[in-house]
């Protein structure tokens, strides 16, 4: 039988399992990523592990995400994770450089590598041919001491993308498609792989912008082959000799195959609060709007603003509209400045922003009381752009820049006229002077690790108790996204090394109390509905709420990177096994799992009394065997290194 694109690189680097669906496998990883909000807490793990010189063939240390220094927290973590990316084997991409995923792209990325990085957007690499994924901070550590990744054997999804696509429609309209079509859980368990006739027709990085939100289907990865395109881009950046094809079987088996014609999509807006609300800009209507946003590692790509920049050539942005740009990267900046776009920019009326996340991941740029504002990004969740009642619409660069100029939502196929060609460059602009080279093994024992006050240990974590008693501490509902169960933004974010502080935080879009209750009762369960924990891999989700008191979570349904967070910091994930004792369970009943430790220790069947109801229902632990033993053992770090003392 035949196999697919992804399904060669896991053959490729399979250490452990089978690879038959739903199967743990480990895999080895060749690559690592890490940016600063969740690489200070990966790189403390990773010093825990004892382990002097990563054994990757990569590892790249990225400082993106909190580059706004309003006190000395953010600088004094950049300077931690510069020490320590020099001492242990690790490049480092200074403040400036630009945004993870972009940079990873443009510089390391190599065509069937596996890649796994500590945000979840790393499935970015699936443009250039990848087997990339999002993991906990915790995953990459072990990662980068050598030790295998594990993930459940995905199911295998055909997307065929045929045809070309309209003009001003682009690459973000094609994955706003898929997950008007799929929706937030639809990937689950899956990794998607592109192909069909159209891909001829998009370049490495309109293709990253589709697998880099892939990520919003909920899927382990998503990956386009490696092909002529993915050569010519490896060229322009200057790194021919890192191209292999990848091409999948002609006989290669998929369990869903989905079809869609490029040339039937329009221009589409993912409305508030959840990626996969699509509509299409005409649907929505004209309505007016107060600030848009581009950049992100979705779509901050040369391509996508030079295309910004000819749409704002010679205009001005709406006087009742704010419109902020921040370029993907140092490469795009420079290039945008050395070819006249920036001066484009800037003459319509543009707020450059520096070259990272920014108001992505609410580092400024709060929209005004109830603004709407549309963003070329890939989260829209509640409160994420740092007010509460922002509605945030997902759209494309082209329907961004030409809402910008109108001041109302507007379809860019209607208003634009004709669209100029706009290719990438023979070559690349290439200065590597942003990135750091680790220090060679022989100084590597002399050099000193910068830790500024703001670093506090992260919570440990005892063996699995015999039974648990605990209060279900809060009840939520389906799709808790991990900015929900702790949220980032500017005011939050510096202490991203500091779990004691962020704790205040936890929960505090559902319900501010939550915290205090916790520390009250000592210990707790929280009840979730399908798809807990979506979105980032903030391995904090986890970490916090451990640090909380938190034993365990039964929900209906996890999303996967969470989920392996929970079992890593030692909090058991149980699913119901008849979903509709979720409705029987009240906010502050006490439950009870007896034999808790046994029963996972001898995959006995999990009971949970209700004992304030006086009721019993039957929950499932979402573990792996590997997971069983790491939960008993207290989490992934204490397994690690129980299994080092044997
Ligand atoms: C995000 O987009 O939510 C983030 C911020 O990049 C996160 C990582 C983090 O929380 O630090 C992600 O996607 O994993
Ligand atoms: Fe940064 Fe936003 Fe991409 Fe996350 S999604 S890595 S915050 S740009």
């Amino acid at each position: 039988m035949g196999l697919t694109c992804a399904q060669k690189i896991i053959k490729a680097h399979l250490l452990s399992g089978e690879m038959t669906v739903g199967s743990d496998i480990g895999l080895k990883i060749d690559q690592t990523l890490t940016q600063d909000a969740t690489g200070t807490m990966a790189y403390l793990e990773f010093e825990a592990m004892n382990v002097p010189r990563v054994k990757t063939e990569r590892s790249v240390a990225y400082i993106d995400h909190n580059t706004l220094q309003s006190g000395f927290e953010n600088a004094d973590d950049h300077r931690f994770i510069q020490s320590i990316a020099k001492k242990h084997g690790i490049y480092f991409s200074r403040p400036g450089n630009g945004i993870c995923h972009q940079v990873h792209l443009e510089r390391f990325g190599i065509p069937g590598k596996t890649l796994i990085g500590s945000d979840s957007h790393t499935p970015s690499g699936g443009g250039i041919g990848m087997l990339a994924m999002g993991a906990g901070g915790l995953d990459v550590a072990v990662a980068m001491g050598g030790g295998p990744y594990y993930i459940t054997m995905p199911k295998m999804v055909r997307i065929n993308l045929n045809g070309r696509l309209p003009a001003w429609v682009s690459a973000k309209d094609v994955i706003l498609e898929v997950l008007r079509r799929l929706s937030v859980k639809g990937g689950v368990g899956k990794i998607i792989e592109y192909g069909g006739d159209g891909l001829p027709f998009l370049t490495v990085p309109e293709r990253a912008t589709i697998t880099n939100m892939g990520t919003e289907l909920g899927a382990t990865t998503s990956i386009f082959p490696s092909d002529d395109v993915t050569r010519s881009f490896l060229r322009a950046q200057g790194r021919e000799q890192d191209w292999v094809e990848l091409l999948p079987d002609a006989d290669a088996v998929y369990d869903e195959v989905i079809d869609i014609d490029l040339s039937k999509l329009t221009s589409l807006a993912a409305c508030p609060h959840s990626p996969d609300a699509v509509k299409s800009v005409d649907e929505i209507g004209e309505i007016k709007i107060n600030q848009v946003c581009i950049g992100s590692c979705t779509n901050s790509s040369y391509l996508d603003l030079m295309r910004v920049a000819s749409i704002l050539k010679g205009k001005t942005v709406h006087p009742d509209v704010s419109l902020a740009i921040a370029p993907g990267s140092k490469q795009v900046y420079n290039m945008l400045a050395q070819n006249g776009a920036l001066a484009d920019l800037i003459a319509a009326g543009a707020r450059i922003l520096e070259c990272a996340c920014g108001p992505c991941i609410g580092m400024g740029q709060s929209p005004n009381s109830g603004g709407i504002s549309l963003r070329t990004f890939n989260r829209n969740f509640e409160g994420r752009s740092g007010t509460a009642d922002a509605q945030v619409y997902l759209v494309s660069p082209e329907t961004a820049a030409a809402s910008a100029i109108t001041g109302v939502f507007t379809n860019p196929q209607k208003v634009l006229g004709e669209m100029p060609e706009i290719r990438l460059p023979d070559s690349f602009l290439i200065n590597f002077n942003m990135v750091i080279p680790p220090a060679p093994d022989s100084e590597a024992a002399s050099i000193e690790i910068l830790r500024g006050p703001n670093i506090k240990p992260f919570p440990t974590t005892e063996p699995l108790e015999a039974e648990i008693t605990a209060k279900a501490l809060l009840k939520v509902g389906d799709n808790i996204t991990t900015d929900h169960i702790m949220p980032a933004g500017s005011k939050i974010l510096p202490y991203r090394s500091n779990i004691p502080y962020l704790s205040n935080f936890c929960f505090a879009v559902c319900d501010k109390e939550f915290p205090e209750r916790c520390r009250k009762e000592g210990k707790g369960i929280v009840i979730g509905g399908q798809n807990y924990g979506q979105g980032s891999s903030r391995e904090h989700a986890a970490l916090v709420p451990l640090y909380l008191g938190v034993k365990a979570v039964i929900a209906k349904s996890f999303a996967r990177i969470h989920c392996a967070n929970l079992a890593n910091a030692g909090i058991l994930p149980f699913v119901f096994k008849n979903e509709a004792d979720y409705d029987a369970i009240d906010q502050m009943d006490e439950l009870q799992l007896p034999d808790i430790r046994d029963a996972i220790a001898n995959h006995g069947k999990v009971l949970v009394k209700n004992l304030t109801k006086g009721t019993e229902f039957e929950v499932e632990p979402v573990l792996t065997d590997r997971q069983r033993a790491m939960v008993l053992a207290g989490g992934l770090l204490n397994y690690t290194r129980e299994q080092s003392q044997q």
